[in-house]
């Protein structure tokens, strides 16, 4: 078969095997579940002194396009991309010991941006410029400690400082969260941060240029062996996927070390029974802006690097924005709601005559119904993905050249936003 048309079944078929396994959450359930199907799959530790052991190794993940691509990452055990997404609580002593299980005799070592005071080895952190290190480093098949008290809660990220040109863009990152004393259902100490449980996200924004990783994979003749005044980036994922595998379940079966998915699932606000907002937490660990831009509603900017935009008095100072422009090295807090303004439904009907079938193009994700939670037959021939009546709207980096896998056009940082009809639902 011509293989374009394997790579467009392929595609095909990861949006159908991601929408079937959608598993099913409940509305607005103070407690989120140990791995969630959606949002953020946490690894913890146990409060006040977490430890954590990240084995920074090669790997392979898979590309949309079909490719497969030589990674450097973390794993606490197996090899994964990102790496594992660390949730501690403001206040706690936080422990990682990185293994330095990298190829070619590399040393390496791991930054905190944002966090203070850190330690290693028990003794403070130190530059080692020596081994073009911004931080203590871990010889090759060694390990170091870090430990530092997480004071700020926020968004943070962890990555390699050592040849962080390579390594960073390599894949050596992942993200942190430290969750305020307020508590795990708000992003800052302030009350207006809180957020449902069940409804937190992440988007942490990346790129990879092939023929680094190719040059890479194929191994060293002398020193590092790419050029990187020739770095281009061909491909820009989404918490380690790129469309349509990032709107697949957390632990897709397909995508064994990209675990982490980035649909985000939500239900209507409902000042009664579904009060708070969902919070998504962006993360750019990438070389330029990424302009995203969820369509359907403004976003609310809450926080930024680990600071609320507040006054010095405490003033709310977060503003509504409609693209969220991630600078590399950022992450950005943002709130947000759908609203069923108009309470449109068959007895509330939308007031314009619906343009006949022959005009409409209908996309695998309509459920035959323009109304929230109602499903109707579609015509013949036309197939849909819809479960019950729920509402998909997308959400993309608006730096559209990168939606895009190495010429591959409508991939990468794409997910979507489910908005569930309110329960009691039929959605599975
Ligand atoms: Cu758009």
């Amino acid at each position: 078969m011509n293989p374009s048309n394997i790579k467009w079944i392929r595609l095909t078929l990861g949006v159908l095997i991601a929408v079937m396994a959608l598993s099913s959450m409940t509305n607005a359930q103070p407690v989120k579940a140990a791995s969630p199907a959606t949002g953020i799959a946490c690894t913890s530790g146990s409060s006040p002194n977490p430890t954590f052991s990240l084995t920074a190794q090669e790997g392979y993940i898979q590309m949309p396009d079909m490719n497969t691509m030589y990674m450097w990452s973390y794993g606490s055990a197996a090899f994964q991309h990102p790496g594992p997404v660390l949730c501690v609580n403001q206040g706690d002593t936080v422990t990682i010991t990185l293994n330095n299980s990298l190829p070619y005799g590399l040393r390496t070592s791991l930054v905190f941006p944002g966090q203070e005071n850190v330690l290693a080895n028990a003794a403070p952190a130190q530059p080692d410029f020596a081994n073009n290190s911004l931080t203590t480093s871990a010889a090759n098949g060694g390990s170091v400690t870090y430990s530092f008290v997480a004071n700020k809660p926020g968004t943070f990220i962890y990555e390699s400082g050592t040849d962080p040109k390579t390594q960073v863009t390599m894949g050596l990152f992942g993200a942190l969260i430290v969750r305020p004393t307020m508590g795990a259902n708000y992003v800052y100490n302030r009350a207006d941060s809180r957020f449902t449980p069940s409804e937190e996200f992440i988007a942490l924004l990346s790129e990879v240029d092939p023929y680094q990783h190719q040059a890479w994979s194929l191994g060293l003749s002398s020193g590092d062996n790419f050029d990187m005044s020739k770095y281009r980036a061909r491909y820009w994922l989404i918490n380690g996927r790129g469309f349509p595998d990032s709107i697949a379940d957390n632990n897709a079966t397909w995508l064994p070390t990209q675990p982490y998915g980035a649909l985000a699932r939500i239900y209507p606000y409902s000042a009664a029974t579904h009060p708070y907002p969902g919070v998504e937490r962006f993360i750019n660990v990438g070389t330029e802006e990424y302009p995203f831009h969820p369509h359907g509603q403004n976003g609310l900017v809450i926080g930024r690097d680990g600071n609320p935009l507040a006054g010095s008095g405490g003033q709310d100072l977060s503003m509504e924005k409609f693209a969220v422009n991630i600078g590399p090295g950022q992450t950005w807090d943002v709130t947000f709601k759908w609203y069923d303004a108009e309470n449109y439904s068959p007895s509330n009907p939308v007031p314009v005559a619906a343009p006949d079938l022959v005009n409409l193009r209908l996309g695998m994700f309509f459920g035959g119904s323009p109304y929230l939670g109602v499903k109707e037959t579609l015509p013949p021939g036309v197939s849909t993905l819809n479960q019950c009546g729920e509402y998909y709207i997308i959400s993309h980096n608006h730096a559209l050249f990168q939606l895009d896998a190495f010429g591959q056009t409508m991939s990468g940082p794409i997910t979507y936003l489910r908005v569930d009809p309110p329960t009691p639902n039929n959605c599975p």
